[in-house]
């Protein structure tokens, strides 16, 4: 479709004119009222005209403005879906509260060491509907017992029933990165940080990799990434404008991999969060948000649909090292259906992050005393 301008009269004069010129096809994409001046040299006389917006089909199949405008609203439809989800979920996290739920009387089903596995859950934090299923899913009947257990190793069945729920990107990410990385997110919850590790990572595994950041106007945060990134030898840009992001975008051709760094923006901070769509628009991203996984789970789904005007491939989530409930991270992730990339598990740059894994999960929700860091570590090597 493309679009034309037209000035009428009337919107009955706007009808007849689009019907004599396109005949039924054209549509009213806006309209708005304009004044004109009526003689050249008396201002104060002037004429109330509408300015009408149009959008004409193109004739020979589809051009690749209808394509791509096929393709956003198909992005914002999932959106609502999300959006829609998130809200039904968010009333039934209010309405049954968020205090600690007991099951017992309720695991009869389950063979002895299935319910410790699942009270550890339900402990940790992951709600008792979502443990149930988990676990319910990593276990077969079993004859003699006359109850539901384990089909192997609790830890390997808990893996293997994670698999199905959850969405994990984990080190897939370092191997073959997508082009352009996003990383957004409200202030503080340690974007920049997880970038700089995340470049590390990326470096380590062979990739080229370079970093832009739209983050110009908080007072060092320009310096603190530019020092590191540079002792990595990793080219840098710091982009104030949506053109000089395209052009910094265009500079780092030949470049496996481009993290751009976003300044913090409060998640209720609406037209802060447009100015960022503008900049993120002009170019194919893969945007992941970063949410701390100390906050409730309520809160997390405020940061999901607050940002959810954005179209979000994943999730990050940061200072895992300050929570005890990381159960919160298997609801996020299981009711709304987003991969998780990574975690970071403290403020040391490069060390504290490990790429998400369904064997991580497990030793988070599961083992009575998980180590955060040397776990990820060594399923990084
Ligand atoms: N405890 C802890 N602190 C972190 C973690 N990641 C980042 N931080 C700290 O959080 C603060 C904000 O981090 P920063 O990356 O500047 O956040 P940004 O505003 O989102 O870019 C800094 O003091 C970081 O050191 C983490 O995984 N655990
Ligand atoms: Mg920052």
């Amino acid at each position: 479709m493309r679009t034309e301008k037209i000035v009428v009269g009337s919107l009955q004069e706007a009808v007849e004119e689009l019907k004599r010129s396109y005949g039924d096809n054209a549509i009213v994409l806006s309209s708005r009222v304009i004044k004109r001046k009526k003689y050249r040299f008396f201002p104060f006389f002037t004429d109330t005209l509408l300015e009408i917006t149009v959008g004409i089909p193109e004739k020979e199949g589809e051009s690749e403005f209808q394509k791509e405008f096929e393709e956003k609203i198909k992005v914002y439809e999932e959106l609502e879906r999300l959006k829609s989800t998130l809200n039904e979920v968010v009333k039934s996290v209010r309405e049954k509260g968020e205090t600690e739920e007991t099951v017992a009387g309720e695991t009869q089903q389950f063979s002895m060491r299935a319910q410790r596995v699942l009270e550890r859950m339900i402990y940790r934090g992951v709600r008792k509907d979502i443990a149930k299923k988990i676990v319910e899913d990593a276990c077969g009947y079993d004859i003699e017992l006359g109850k539901l257990d384990f089909k192997e190793e609790p830890h390997d069945s808990i893996i293997e029933s994670l698999s199905g729920s959850v969405s994990i990107e984990g080190s897939n990410f370092l191997e073959s990165p997508p082009r352009n990385v996003v990383l957004l997110g409200p202030t503080g919850v340690g974007k920049t940080t997880t970038l700089a590790k995340l470049c590390y990572l990326l470096k380590r595994s062979g990739k080229s990799v370079g970093v832009i950041t739209l983050d110009s106007f908080r007072v060092g945060a320009v310096e603190q990434l530019k020092a590191f990134v540079s002792v990595m030898e990793i080219p840098f840009r710091v982009a104030d404008t949506p053109d000089r992001f395209v052009k910094s975008m265009r500079e780092m051709d030949g470049r496996d991999v481009v993290l751009v760094d976003t300044a913090g923006r409060s998640q209720h901070d609406r037209l802060r969060l447009n100015e960022l769509k503008l900049f993120l628009e002009s170019l194919e991203t893969h945007i992941y948000l970063t949410i701390s996984a100390n906050l409730s789970e309520l809160v997390m789904y405020e940061v999901i649909m607050q940002f959810g005007m954005f179209p979000l491939r994943g999730l990050i989530f940061s200072k895992l090292d300050e929570t005890s409930h990381p159960g919160n991270i298997i609801n996020v992730a299981y009711r709304t259906k987003l991969p998780i990339l990574c975690f970071t598990t403290g403020q040391t740059v490069p060390d504290d992050i490990v790429m998400a894994s369904h064997d991580y999960l497990a030793k988070l929700i599961i083992e009575e005393r998980h180590e955060l860091k040397s776990a990820g570590n060594s399923s990084q090597a």
